[in-house]
C-alpha cells in the first residue's frame, strides 16, 4: 500500500526505464509502455503495470512522463490519446527543440492537457542519484503540483511559463559539453602524434579544464556589460595563439576542423577593428544583431 499517486511512463530506453525504476522504488504505482514491449518486462517484474496500449496508459495516471527519442514520436504517441489526455499533465522529458516544445504546448492548450516541458541533465545511471538535475518549464500550476515526484529524479529547476525555456537551457549547456569534449578530443589527436595516450593526457586536461573554468564568470561579465575593454587576453593575442595551434596541428597531421572556427571567429572581429577587446568578443559574431 502506498500514498502515492500514480505515474506513467511512456517510452523505457535507456532513460525512460531508469526514470520508471525510480519513480517505483519511492513507491509511485508505476504504469509503463513501450513499443518494443520485452524493454518492460524487468519493471512488470518488479511491480510496475504493464499497459497495452498508449491510450490504457495515460488513463492510469494524472501525471504522464513522456521519454522517447524525438517530439515526432511523441506527437504519433500523444495525437491519437488527445481525448484521454484531457485533465492530465503530461511532462515531455525527450529532448528536442524550444520551437517543438512550445509547438506541443500549444497542442497540449488545445485538447485541455496541462503541459511541462524538460530538458534531462543526467545520463541513465546518474538519475535519481547526486548531481542528476531536471530543467523544467511550462505549466507552473502542474510543475508545483508534481514537483516532489519530479524531485525524485534529480534537482527540479524552474524556468517560467515559456516552455521553450527548458529546451533553450538544455542544449545551451549541452553545447559546452560537446565543444568541451571535442577540445579535449583535438587535444588528444595532437599528443596522440607523439604516442601520449588519451588516458594519460585526460588527466593533465581535466586539471587544465577544472581550472579554466573559473573564469567563466569573467568571461560572462564581458558579455552581459557589451564591454570587452581588457589590457590581456585580447583578440590579436588569442588569434596569433589559434594561428600556431591550427598550424602545429596540421604539421602533426591532425585535422584543425575543431579549432579553426575559434581563429576564424577571432579573425573576423580582428578585421571589424576590436583587436585590442577581449576574446570573449567572438560571441558578438555568432549571436543575433539587435533589430
Ligand atoms: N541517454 C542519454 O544519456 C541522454 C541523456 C539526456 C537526454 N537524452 C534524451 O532522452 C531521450 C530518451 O533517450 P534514451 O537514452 O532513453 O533513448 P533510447 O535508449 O534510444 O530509447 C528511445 C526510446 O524511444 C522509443 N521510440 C523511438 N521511436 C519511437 C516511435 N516512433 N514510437 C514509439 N517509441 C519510439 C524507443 O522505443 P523502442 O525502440 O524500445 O521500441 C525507446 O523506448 C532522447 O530524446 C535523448 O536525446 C538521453
Amino acid at each position: 500500500m502506498t500514498d502515492r499517486h500514480p505515474v506513467t511512463v511512456v517510452g523505457l530506453g535507456a532513460m525512460g526505464r531508469e526514470i520508471a525504476r525510480v519513480l517505483l522504488e519511492a513507491g509511485h504505482p508505476t504504469t509503463v509502455w513501450n513499443r518494443t514491449r520485452s524493454r518492460a518486462d524487468d519493471l512488470v517484474a518488479r511491480g510496475a503495470t504493464r499497459a497495452d496500449t498508449v491510450g490504457q496508459a495515460v488513463a492510469g495516471s494524472p501525471l504522464v512522463l513522456v521519454c522517447v527519442l524525438d517530439y515526432a514520436a511523441t506527437r504519433e504517441l500523444l495525437e491519437p490519446v488527445a481525448a484521454e489526455l484531457a485533465g492530465r499533465t503530461v511532462v515531455q522529458l525527450t529532448t528536442g527543440t524550444p520551437r517543438q516544445a512550445r509547438e506541443l504546448a500549444a497542442w497540449a492548450a488545445e485538447h485541455g492537457i496541462a503541459y511541462v516541458d524538460s530538458g534531462m541533465m543526467a545520463t541513465p545511471p546518474m538519475v535519481g542519484r547526486p548531481g542528476s538535475a531536471f530543467l523544467y518549464s511550462g505549466d507552473e500550476a502542474a510543475f508545483s503540483r508534481y514537483r516532489e515526484t519530479l524531485e525524485l529524479l534529480g534537482t527540479a529547476r524552474w524556468f517560467g511559463a515559456d516552455a521553450g525555456l527548458a529546451s533553450l537551457y538544455d542544449l545551451a549547456l549541452l553545447s559546452g559539453m560537446y565543444t568541451m569534449f571535442a577540445g579535449f578530443l583535438h587535444g588528444a589527436a595532437m599528443v596522440g602524434t607523439a604516442g601520449v595516450s588519451a588516458a594519460e593526457f585526460a588527466a593533465d586536461a581535466g586539471d587544465w579544464l577544472r581550472a579554466m573554468t573559473g573564469s567563466l564568470p569573467h568571461a560572462a561579465r564581458f558579455v552581459d556589460t557589451g564591454d570587452y575593454t581588457t589590457d590581456v587576453q585580447s583578440v590579436e593575442f588569442n588569434k596569433s595563439a589559434l594561428d600556431v595551434i591550427v598550424q602545429a596541428s596540421r604539421d602533426q597531421g591532425v585535422a584543425a576542423d575543431l579549432v579553426a572556427p575559434i581563429q576564424e571567429l577571432l579573425a573576423r572581429q580582428l578585421a571589424e577593428g576590436h583587436g585590442k577587446e577581449a576574446f570573449d568578443r567572438i560571441i558578438e559574431s555568432i549571436r543575433p544583431r539587435p533589430a
